[in-house]
């Protein structure tokens, strides 16, 4: 079966992180209902949800995608690069090593979940403000004896690598070029993306969920012959998250005991 986890948004997310934007109020309520919609079309889609209560302390931490990375074998628990995220990490382990064993980075590495954009064996890893080159080197480390590759890629102007570019499946990228070097994908198909905030894409199987802010990006896909689930996720945006950040998804013998 798939498992998403995901956590409920803090009462704190107000003093979230901003690296790009400018602080905006955000509407705590109105992040609640959007992403307990996310929440919902995940288990539409047949995933079991795992939701985590929100923790007052950790503005950021409905974002679970930036500190564990889960593979079939193994789970890494990351270091984020933004000091007041690193203990976010702690009640995630608890849930992850009860179906993986895990690795983690340490200091000096530090490497946001949103930096890694994976496919198949393949896991290209963003160089941002956030993800430094012992974190790529901490994280080959840890999962190259499972077979996996691992590429860091060059970000530029966006937070995280899959600010830019998101993988859909079947060796398609969707790619915003002016934020990454798109030769690192070579081999790879590529899909430009035709606005900018719809490069975050989440693919669960053929169904793709993109931010309801990126209409065109969703006809492109759909003419492409992906089914989409569009998502309003305005009071999550404004925290610089988008729609892979709010979930791990991974596949698991059993449920949740
Ligand atoms: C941060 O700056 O860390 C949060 N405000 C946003 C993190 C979004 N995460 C993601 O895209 N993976």
């Amino acid at each position: 079966m798939q498992i998403a986890i995901t956590r409920g948004v803090s009462p704190s997310m107000d003093s979230c992180e901003l690296t790009f934007l400018e602080r905006a109020p955000i509407d705590i309520a109105r992040a609640r209902e959007q992403h307990a919609a996310y929440e919902a079309c995940l288990a539409g889609l047949g995933l079991h949800v795992i939701s985590l209560p929100a923790e007052p302390g950790f503005p950021d931490a409905v974002f679970v995608e930036d500190p564990a990375l889960v593979l079939e074998e193994v789970a890494v628990i990351l270091r984020p690069g933004a000091a007041s995220r690193r203990g976010e990490a702690d009640s995630l382990e608890r849930i992850l090593a009860a179906y993986r064993p895990l690795r983690r980075l340490r200091d000096p590495a530090t490497l946001d979940g949103g930096d890694i954009l994976r496919a198949g064996k393949t896991i290209y890893v963003g160089l941002s403000a956030r993800s430094n080159a012992a974190g790529v080197q901490q994280l080959a480390a840890a999962v190259e004896p499972f077979g996996y590759a691992v590429r860091p890629v060059l970000v530029r102007g966006c937070l995280h690598l899959k600010s830019a570019a998101s993988y859909l499946g079947e060796g398609t990228v969707l790619v915003h070029r002016p934020w990454v070097d798109a030769g690192a994908f070579a081999g790879m198909k590529l899909i430009d993306v035709p606005e900018e905030c719809g490069a975050n894409v989440l693919a669960i199987g053929q169904t793709l969920l993109v931010a309801k802010a990126a209409p065109r990006t969703a006809e492109r896909l759909e003419q492409l012959g992906w089914q989409v689930r569009l998502l309003d996720n305005s009071e999550l945006a404004k925290a610089e998250g988008a729609l892979t950040c709010c979930s791990l998804v991974f596949t698991a013998a059993l449920p949740p005991s």
